[in-house]
């Protein structure tokens, strides 16, 4: 069964709904409605990760998540704190949160891991290189989604030593993250060396950059978010049929449709 993971962002900065949640009602609102569309888990961020992003202090952040979390989790809600702090994670868990999502793989946060194990929640363990801030410098690869699976190995040998138990890891080859271009198809091309490494496989293709360089007709052009939701449906439903256990994304609508179609032409 494919679970689908819906974006709530509650930051002022995001490219990809304008910080148009930031007001925590809406936020809450904008979650309800992914979970009419079918989404299975909400998502909940308050720090941008997108290239480029500064960090916000946990408080900041903490402040903004943590009511939204709250309510979505007591409207019976699977929620998912997406974060890079410790500090945050095992507030937003207190709060009602039964998975951690960190695109870092407890590389941002030396106390993360050990935080995680703490708690019973689930956690997402991205692959990751360094911070947005810098996010391109080590974007070089010669095989991509082989070495992105023998460094993702390493953070879930990271994460048993911290005690995490493996059955409690989601993996994420970190769609964006020091990956240019090429480099995403190259780890989604190349998704079974990942889903090889017995664990559940999280996918976040949501309207990223690589989409509309790909889309992208001439140098210059925007690419809407409808053009963006599209071609992030079609990679959704490519990598589920590819072996992924969940999918990242802001629509949840096209992507449910394009999963369900995908999957009437296999049965
Ligand atoms: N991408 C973003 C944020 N969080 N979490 C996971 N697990 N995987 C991702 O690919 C991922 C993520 C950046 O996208 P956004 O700014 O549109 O939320």
């Amino acid at each position: 069964m494919t679970t689908i993971w819906g974006i709530v962002n509650v930051t002022p900065d995001s490219f990809s709904d304008g910080g148009r949640f930031l007001d925590t009602a809406r936020a809450i609102e904008h979650g309800m409605q992914l979970r009419r569309d079918g989404a299975d888990v909400l998502d909940v961020g308050g720090e941008s990760t997108r290239p480029g992003a500064e960090r916000v202090d946990p408080s900041i952040e903490q402040e903004r998540v943590l009511p939204v979390i709250a309510a979505l989790a007591a409207e019976g809600a699977t929620v998912s704190v997406d974060t890079l702090n410790a500090s945050t994670a095992v507030a937003a868990v207190s709060a009602g949160a039964r998975i951690v999502n960190d695109v870092s793989g407890g590389l941002a946060d030396e106390r993360m891991l050990s935080a995680v194990a703490g708690t019973d929640a689930d956690y997402a363990l991205g692959h990751w290189r360094g911070p947005s801030s810098d996010m391109y410098a080590n974007a070089s690869y010669r095989r991509a989604a082989r070495e992105v699976a023998g460094e993702l190995r390493d953070g879930v040998g990271r994460a048993a030593a911290a005690g995490i138990a493996p059955s409690r890891l989601i993996l994420d080859p970190g769609i964006g993250f020091a990956k240019a271009g090429q480099a995403n198809w190259d780890v989604l091309r190349g998704l079974d060396e990942i889903t090889a490494l017995g664990h559940r496989v999280l996918i976040g293709t949501s309207r990223k950059r690589f989409l509309a360089e790909t889309l992208r007709a001439s140098e210059g052009d925007d690419i809407s978010l409808e053009r963006r939701d599209l071609a992030t449906a079609v990679t959704s439903a490519l990598a589920v049929r590819a072996g992924a256990w969940a999918v990242r994304v802001h629509d949840v609508v096209a992507t449910r449709d394009a999963i369900a179609v995908a999957r009437a032409w296999e049965s």
